[in-house]
């Protein structure tokens, strides 16, 4: 059996985490990720009969029954995750029942998953219905995004439209848009089925007043969508309150759609 430390899928999520930290998107224990592994990257690694521990999900999730997801854990500071990935991290399996998580490795203290389980497993259930290669979903507290949040209208097509205006490539990385909910409690199972619900059209969410999710077929693609639009969300706030004398075009966003290859999303542009 191969070290698991040195497994590509931990190395990545280990580096993940870190750039997440030094980005200032995880303060404190702020944000969590999950990304879901194939049985044979994970039994190159770990005995997958030996389960540690069972752990309830308090939701249902039988689509997910059997596969494998290393997330970080409830409570866990993002910026230790490279110093101690053993008790910061953790390897699970949903159960057959689809309501308890088997701990294969990691949580070495006695830890658990994510506060936010139930919003990343019904996330990866939405995603992987509109996409089979999606394998992550991610967490976190960009202040742009955030600050947006207070100043912009909720609305899904006026926010997605603002930050498609802010850099020229962003309809390019997320033609599909933002979709944006409400101040909810997070942590919660109703959080966690409205954010599915939203991740049905658009890999990226916006909480409003507390973060984002994103939601992509690997760790750095998913990164780099929430880079992109916290990008945008930076020069929003940094122009919102000065006098707009440019902008992109729609009839600019077409020529992007065009030499690009993607389709905005429909009735988001005129
Ligand atoms: O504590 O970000 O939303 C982790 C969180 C909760
Ligand atoms: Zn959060």
């Amino acid at each position: 059996m191969k070290d698991i430390l040195t497994a590509p899928f931990m190395v990545e999520m280990i580096r993940t985490a870190t750039n997440m930290y030094a980005h200032g998107w995880d303060e404190r224990n702020g944000g969590n990720i999950s990304l879901l592994l194939d049985k044979d990257a994970v039994s190159a690694y770990l005995d997958t009969e030996t389960v540690l521990r069972t752990i309830p999900t308090g939701f249902s999730a039988p689509e997910l029954a059997g596969r494998y997801f290393l997330v970080t854990g409830t409570g866990k500071y993002f910026k230790n995750v490279q110093y101690a990935p053993e008790v910061n991290l953790g390897l699970v399996r949903i159960a057959t029942d689809g309501e308890h998580a088997e701990l294969l490795w990691g949580f070495a203290d006695g830890g658990n998953f994510t506060s936010e389980f139930p919003a990343h497993m019904m996330s990866h259930v939405e995603r992987l219905k509109v996409d089979p290669n999606n394998r992550v979903v991610m967490h976190c507290h960009p202040a742009n995004l955030l600050a947006m949040t207070y100043v912009h209208d909720l609305d899904e097509i006026k926010f997605t439209r603002t930050l498609w205006q802010m850099c020229t490539e962003c309809i390019v990385v997320f033609p599909d848009g933002v979709n944006v909910l409400p101040w909810m409690l997070c942590g919660t199972n109703e959080i966690g089925v409205a954010t599915a619900e939203k991740m049905r059209t658009a890999r990226l969410v916006v909480w409003a007043q507390h973060g984002i999710y994103g939601a992509g077929k690997d760790l750095d693609e998913t990164f780099g969508l929430i880079e992109t639009a916290e990008k945008a969300a930076e020069i929003y706030m940094k122009i919102a309150h000065l006098q707009l004398v440019n902008t992109i075009t729609d009839e600019q966003m077409h020529l992007l759609e065009q030499r690009f290859g993607v389709k905005a999303r429909e009735g988001y542009l005129n």
